[in-house]
This record gives C-alpha cells, sequence and structure tokens, in this order.
C-alpha cells in the first residue's frame, strides 16, 4: 500500500493516552497529540533558557556557550538563576521534554497497534540522561555533580570526571558498556551488508531471499541467528550500551570512591595466588 493511502486510512482519531481527541491531530507530517504539546512548550522554553542563559555573557559563540550546574557547596538547593539556577530550570525542561517524547512515542504505538519497542528503547537513553544530572548528583549531595551545557564544556567534564578515578577505563561496568557499543557497531555493520548484499546485489543478479541469509551465515560461522533474530541482538546490545553506561557512572562517587586502577587490587589478593609471581 502506497505511503499515502495508508496514512489516509491510519489517521483516524483515538488510541491517546490522555487528552481523547483534544490535540489529536497532525501538522505536516508530524503528529501532534498531548504529548507533542509537552514536547513543543517544554523544549521551546528550555532552548529559550538557553539563550537567555548565555545572553549574560561571556559568548554567543554556539561552540562556547557553557551553562553550569551549581557551585558544589550549594548541595541540592535552588540556586539563583545566573549562578546554576538556569542550569536547574532547563534540567527540568529537558527531563519533561524527552519524558514527554517516549509517551508521544508510546502514544503513536498505540495509534498504529504496534508493540513499545521504541519508547522503551528511548527510555533507556533518558535513563542514562537523568542518572548523569539527577540521580548520580543527589546521591552525592549537590547539583554540581551534573554535567554543564555546552559543546566542549561538557567534554571537559567527561574528561576531568574520568581522571577523578584515575583511569575510568579501569572501570569494569564502563568496559562492559564500551563491548556493548562495539559490538553493536559491528552487529549494524553485518546485518547492514547481509541485508544489502542480498536484496541490492550487483547488476543482473536476481535479489536474494532471507534463506540465503541464513545460509551466508551458516557457511561462515556455522549459525545463523535469523532474519527476525538479528533484530532483537541489535535492540538488545544497544539498550545494554546505554544501561551500563548509566550504571558505570552511578557506581562512580556513590558507590566507590577513589582509583579504578586499584580496585583491580583485590585480584592479586585471592589467597589461592596471593604471594605468587603475578
Ligand atoms: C546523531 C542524533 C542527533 C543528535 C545530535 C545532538 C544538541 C546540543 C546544545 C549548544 C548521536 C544535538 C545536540 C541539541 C546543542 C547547546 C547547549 C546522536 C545523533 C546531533 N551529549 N559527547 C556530542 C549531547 C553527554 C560526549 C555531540 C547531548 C554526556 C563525547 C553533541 C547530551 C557524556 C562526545 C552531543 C550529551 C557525553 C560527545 C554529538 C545529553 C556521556 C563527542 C552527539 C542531553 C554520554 C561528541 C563536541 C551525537 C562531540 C559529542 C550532545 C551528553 C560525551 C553536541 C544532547 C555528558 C565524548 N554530544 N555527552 O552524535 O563532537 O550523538 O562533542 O545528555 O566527541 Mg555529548
Ligand atoms: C546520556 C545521551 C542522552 C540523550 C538524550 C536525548 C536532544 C534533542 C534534537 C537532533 C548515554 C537528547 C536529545 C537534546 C536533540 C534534535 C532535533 C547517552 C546519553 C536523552 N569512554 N566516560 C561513557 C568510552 C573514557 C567517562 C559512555 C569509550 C576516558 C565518564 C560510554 C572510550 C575517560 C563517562 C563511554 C572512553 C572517560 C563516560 C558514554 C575510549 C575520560 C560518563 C555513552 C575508546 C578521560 C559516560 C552515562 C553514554 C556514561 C561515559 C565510552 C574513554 C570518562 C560507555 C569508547 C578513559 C566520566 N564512556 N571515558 O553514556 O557512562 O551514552 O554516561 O577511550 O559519564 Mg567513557
Ligand atoms: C528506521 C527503521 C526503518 C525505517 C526508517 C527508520 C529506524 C526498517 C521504514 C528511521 C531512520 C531514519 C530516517 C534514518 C536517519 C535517522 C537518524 C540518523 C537518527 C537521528 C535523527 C535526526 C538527527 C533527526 C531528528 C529530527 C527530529 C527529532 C525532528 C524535529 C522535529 C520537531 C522539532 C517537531 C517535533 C514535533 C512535535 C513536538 C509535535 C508536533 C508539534 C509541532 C508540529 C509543532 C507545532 C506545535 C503545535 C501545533 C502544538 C502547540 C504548541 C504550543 C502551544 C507551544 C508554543 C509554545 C511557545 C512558548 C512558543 O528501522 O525500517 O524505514 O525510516
Amino acid at each position: 500500500m502506497a505511503l499515502l493511502s495508508f496514512e489516509r486510512k491510519y489517521r483516524v482519531r483515538g488510541g491517546t493516552l490522555i487528552g481523547g481527541d483534544l490535540f489529536d491531530f497532525w501538522v505536516g507530517p508530524f503528529y501532534v497529540g498531548f504529548f507533542g504539546v509537552m514536547v513543543a512548550i517544554s523544549a521551546a522554553l528550555g532552548t529559550m533558557l538557553i539563550f537567555a542563559a548565555a545572553a549574560e555573557g561571556p559568548t554567543l559563540n554556539p561552540w562556547l556557550i557553557d551553562i553550569k550546574p551549581p557551585a558544589i557547596e550549594n548541595g541540592l538547593a535552588f540556586a539563583p538563576l545566573s549562578e546554576g539556577g538556569y542550569w536547574q530550570v532547563i534540567t527540568a525542561c529537558a527531563i519533561v521534554a524527552f519524558s514527554s517524547w517516549v509517551l508521544r512515542q508510546a502514544e503513536i504505538s498505540r495509534k498504529l497497534g504496534m508493540s513499545y519497542h521504541i519508547p522503551i528503547a528511548f527510555s533507556v537513553a533518558v535513563f542514562a540522561y537523568v542518572t548523569l544530572v539527577v540521580i548520580r548528583p543527589v546521591l552525592m549531595g549537590a547539583w554540581g555533580h551534573g554535567f554543564p551545557y555546552g559543546i566542549w564544556s561538557h567534554l571537559d567534564w567527561v574528561s576531568n570526571t574520568g581522571y577523578m578515578y584515575a583511569n575510568f577505563h579501569y572501570n569494569p561496568v564502563h568496559m562492559l558498556a564500551i563491548a556493548f557499543f562495539f559490538t553493536n557497531c559491528l552487529a549494524l555493520a553485518l546485518h547492514g551488508g547481509l541485508v544489502l548484499s542480498a536484496v541490492n546485489p550487483s547488476g543482473g543478479t536476481d535479489v536474494k531471499t532471507p534463506e540465503y541469509e541464513d545460509t551466508y551465515f551458516r557457511d561462515f560461522i556455522g549459525y545463523s541467528v535469523g532474519t527476525l533474530g538479528i533484530h532483537r541482538v541489535g535492540l538488545a546490545l544497544a539498550l545494554n550500551a546505554g544501561f551500563w553506561s548509566a550504571i558505570c557512572i552511578v557506581i562512580s562517587g556513590p558507590l566507590y570512591v577513589g582509583s579504578w586502577p586499584e580496585f583491580w587490587d583485590f585480584w592479586r589478593k585471592i589467597p589461592i595466588w596471593e604471594g605468587g609471581p603475578i
């Protein structure tokens, strides 16, 4: 069915989570809904507050804008706007916008009679963000532990925070998250490569069926996870990458202080080889 005739059939009212018929309409290609309005308001407000904070100086250069959280000494209190208050309100707007985006995805899934895989997936990204700017700062007792909003300054935060634990690469959960990110990339390259080689083969040859795709991997590595299975693998890899990222940073500070390389000292102290050559 062509996309336009499908849209005519599907673009009907109903299935909203909240708001009934009130915002149950489309603007151009975009579905609006109650949560679309929430996104529009909170994202617009958050963006305007970024500009308002940036307008206080010292620069409006988009690369150099740096909206800092309150100082650590401020603890978990509200701060004056120019001393981290902007960061606090922008964070609140971002959380409302991202959560509404999840719920808008869920509403679209409902309207189409589909499952909720996409909103579940995006909520893992939102969880990672909330971990960085709410959960970890609250556990550590100060909003000042959140990351600053700036293209370069947030990189400084990642680097500085990493070095506070001597060498962040020795964080075992960071290792796990990185292994998931790398595997995710490998899986997407294999999947994109396999599908294109089957359905877009070189000139003059026939498009191949899924049996060919299965057979390719049986010949190659002795096993095929299957054409549905690879999408499950992909989603699981991606969600684990984001989830373990959140865990690796939330344990750094609230659960583990000091240097991550020293964490591995337990290995030397295991009784069976303690005092041995290792
Ligand atoms: C391609 C989908 C499109 C999204 C894009 C991002 C903004 C920000 C804001 C001027 C894959 C749009 C950007 C709306 C403008 C202002 C105030 C997604 C795609 C194109 N980072 N990060 C980037 C964010 C964190 C890190 C780039 C956001 C953590 C490192 C972009 C968040 C840590 C590097 C960006 C966030 C961290 C980057 C490209 C939120 C650990 C880079 C992003 C809300 C996760 C890279 C200069 C991209 C870079 C980069 C945005 C959080 C680390 C500016 C919105 C604190 C090490 N980050 N980031 O392609 O080039 O994402 O930086 O949590 O090297 Mg970051
Ligand atoms: C938080 C983004 C959420 C985004 C949302 C959407 C908009 C709208 C609009 C486009 C989580 C935003 C949308 C704004 C845009 C339009 C229209 C994603 C988030 C909700 N590290 N490290 C990670 C690697 C080192 C350090 C994660 C690699 C050093 C710290 C990942 C290397 C030191 C933290 C990772 C490496 C260090 C991390 C990031 C290599 C520094 C974190 C991915 C090869 C000296 C962060 C939750 C992520 C984390 C994190 C990878 C090196 C420090 C696993 C590959 C050794 C302090 N690092 N790292 O989390 O866990 O995405 O955050 O060297 O805080 Mg690391
Ligand atoms: C996949 C797939 C698959 C496909 C696919 C895809 C995965 C097998 C069938 C999809 C994949 C791709 C297309 C590949 C490329 C994608 C990426 C690389 C991912 C990254 C994507 C991007 C970088 C693009 C991001 C773009 C976005 C998010 C669009 C931006 C949109 C907006 C800003 C509008 C958002 C809409 C909202 C908020 C709701 C509706 C609102 C409006 C239309 C605005 C107007 C608002 C109203 C009418 C409401 C009233 C508002 C008010 C009152 C507020 C006013 C307040 C003020 C203060 C002003 O597997 O199959 O193929 O294709």
